[in-house]
C-alpha cells in the first residue's frame, strides 16, 4: 500500500495566538518577538507584515523601519506552548502516527485512516475546520507519499492552504519550483547550486549524481534524493504519547446529568486503562464539552499528586463537569476526557495502603477486560450506558469513537 503522509503547518503561529486573544490586531502587520527599541530579532510576523519584507530572524530594529506601522509584541512562550498541546491533540484525533516537528508543525501517517472521513482530502479539511472551531487559527496541509514532498506542499500551499500530491506526480510537482523550496536548500546551498547552473529542483533531480557528490559530500547523495521525490523516512512517534483522551459524541444532545456521567466515567476508565497500559502516570485532567450550538469548552485541573486510576481521573472530570454545568442551559453534544502531563510509573509509596489496594484493583480490571472485553466489568454508574449504547463484542458502540491517544 503506497504510503499517505501529511505535513501540517499553523500560520504564522505565535502572531495568529495573539490575534485570538485580541481580534483588533486581526488583519494588521503584526511582529511577535519584542519592543522595536530593543535588541532581538523578529520571531513571527503577520502576512501584512511580510508584505513589507519582515520575517523570522530579522533584527527587531530593521523590522520597524521597513514597516513603522507595525504592532510589534513581546509574546508569551506559555500561551503558545499551550496552543501548541492543544493543536498536537487535536491531529492526534486523526491518526496515532505523529510526529511533531516543533509547536506548530508536524507530520502524520495517515495511512488507512483516511477511509473514516471519505478521503485524505476530507480528512485533511475536517482538520483544517476543527484548528479554525477550537483554536481559532489557520493551518496549512501538505499531503504525499513521503516526507519531502508533504512538507513542500504545505509551504507552497500557505497560508490557508491545502495541497495532496497524488502517488506518481511528486517528481512533477517538484520540478518547476526553485531549490530553496526543498528543506534543508538554505541561502548557502542555494548560492552553491546556482553557481553549477542548477535553479530548479528539476534541473537538481536530473543533475548527475557524481557531481553532486563531488561538491556537496554524502549531502549530494541526500540532495539528489528528495530532489526526484524519493523519501523513505517513517513518521516517528516521539516516544510515548503526550496526552491520552477519549471523547464521544451523542447520537442525540443531552442534558440528562446521569446519562452525562455515566458516560464520563465510561471514557474515564478506557483512559485510565491506557494510562495504566503505558505504565504512566498523569499530572492534569483536561475535560472537554461540545454544547448544542458547538461551542467547545475544555476545563482543566492539575492534581495535587500524579495518578493513574479510574477513581482520580472520574472524580476530577466530575468535578470539572459539574462547575461547568451550573447555569448551562445547552444540551451536550460532545464529552470528552483527557490526561496530560504524562510521566513514568512512580514506585509505588508502601505506605500508603488504599493506594495500594487502588492500583491492585485497577490491575486486575485491566486484566479482566483484556480477556473478556470492557462490558465484563461493570462499575456502578457505566451500567447505566446498557440502556443507552448497543453493546457489541464486549464493548460499547459509542456513536463516534475517537481516535485520539
Ligand atoms: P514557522 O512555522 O516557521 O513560522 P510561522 O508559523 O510564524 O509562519 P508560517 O505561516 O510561515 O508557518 O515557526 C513557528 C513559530 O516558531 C513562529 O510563529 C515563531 C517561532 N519561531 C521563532 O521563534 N523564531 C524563528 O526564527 C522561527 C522561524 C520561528
Ligand atoms: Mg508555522
Amino acid at each position: 500500500m503506497t504510503r499517505r503522509i501529511m505535513h501540517i503547518d499553523l500560520d504564522a503561529f505565535f502572531v495568529s495566538v495573539e490575534q485570538v486573544e485580541n481580534p483588533q490586531l486581526k488583519g494588521k502587520p503584526v511582529v511577535v518577538g519584542g519592543r522595536p527599541d530593543r535588541r532581538g530579532v523578529v520571531a513571527a510576523a503577520s502576512y501584512e507584515a511580510r508584505a513589507f519584507g519582515l520575517h523570522a530572524g530579522m533584527p527587531l530594529a530593521t523590522a520597524s523601519r521597513l514597516c513603522p506601522q507595525a504592532i510589534f509584541i513581546v509574546g508569551n512562550f506559555a500561551k503558545y506552548r499551550d496552543a501548541s498541546q492543544r493543536f498536537m491533540a487535536i491531529l492526534a484525533d486523526f491518526s496515532p502516527y505523529i510526529e511533531p516537528m516543533g509547536l506548530d508543525e508536524a507530520y502524520l501517517d495517515v495511512t488507512g485512516f483516511e477511509s473514516i472521513h471519505g478521503s485524505t482530502h476530507q480528512m485533511a479539511q475536517a482538520m483544517k475546520q476543527r484548528i479554525k472551531d477550537e483554536l481559532g487559527l489557520c493551518a496549512s496541509v501538505g499531503i504525499a507519499s513521503c516526507k519531502v514532498v508533504a512538507k513542500v506542499a504545505s509551504e507552497l500551499s500557505k497560508p490557508d492552504g491545502l495541497i495532496e500530491v497524488a502517488g506518481g506526480e511528486e517528481r512533477s510537482f517538484l520540478t518547476p519550483l526553485p531549490t530553496a523550496k526543498l528543506p534543508g536548500i538554505g541561502k548557502k546551498a542555494e548560492q552553491a547550486l546556482k553557481g553549477l547552473g542548477i535553479v530548479t529542483i528539476g534541473k537538481l533531480s536530473t543533475t548527475p549524481l557524481n557531481i553532486l557528490k563531488s561538491h556537496f559530500g554524502v549531502s549530494g547523495e541526500i540532495l539528489y534524493r528528495l530532489a526526484n521525490g524519493i523519501d523513505d523516512r517513517k513518521v516517528e512517534p516521539s516516544g510515548a504519547a503526550k496526552s491520552i483522551s477519549r471523547e464521544t459524541t451523542f447520537a442525540t444532545d443531552i442534558q440528562h446529568r446521569p446519562q452525562l456521567e455515566a458516560t464520563l466515567r465510561y471514557l474515564s476508565e478506557r483512559v485510565g486503562g491506557e494510562l495504566r497500559q503505558q505504565d504512566k502516570q498523569a499530572r492534569c485532567v483536561t475535560l472537554k464539552l461540545r454544547y448544542s450550538d458547538f461551542t467547545t469548552i475544555t476545563r482543566r485541573h492539575t492534581l495535587g499528586q500524579t495518578a493513574d486510576s479510574d477513581q482520580i481521573i472520574f472524580d476530577t472530570g466530575l468535578k470539572l463537569l459539574k462547575s461547568a454545568l451550573v447555569r448551562e442551559k445547552r444540551s451536550v453534544r460532545l464529552i470528552g476526557i483527557g490526561v496530560s502531563g504524562l510521566t513514568e510509573a512512580r514506585q509505588l509509596d508502601m505506605l500508603d495502603s488504599s493506594a495500594h489496594r487502588r492500583e491492585q484493583l485497577n490491575k486486575a480490571i485491566d486484566r479482566i477486560r483484556q480477556k473478556y472485553g470492557f462490558t465484563a466489568i461493570q462499575t456502578g454508574r457505566t451500567l447505566l450506558l446498557r440502556d443507552i449504547f448497543p453493546e457489541d463484542d464486549g464493548d460499547y458502540t459509542l456513536h463516534t469513537p475517537s481516535l485520539s491517544r
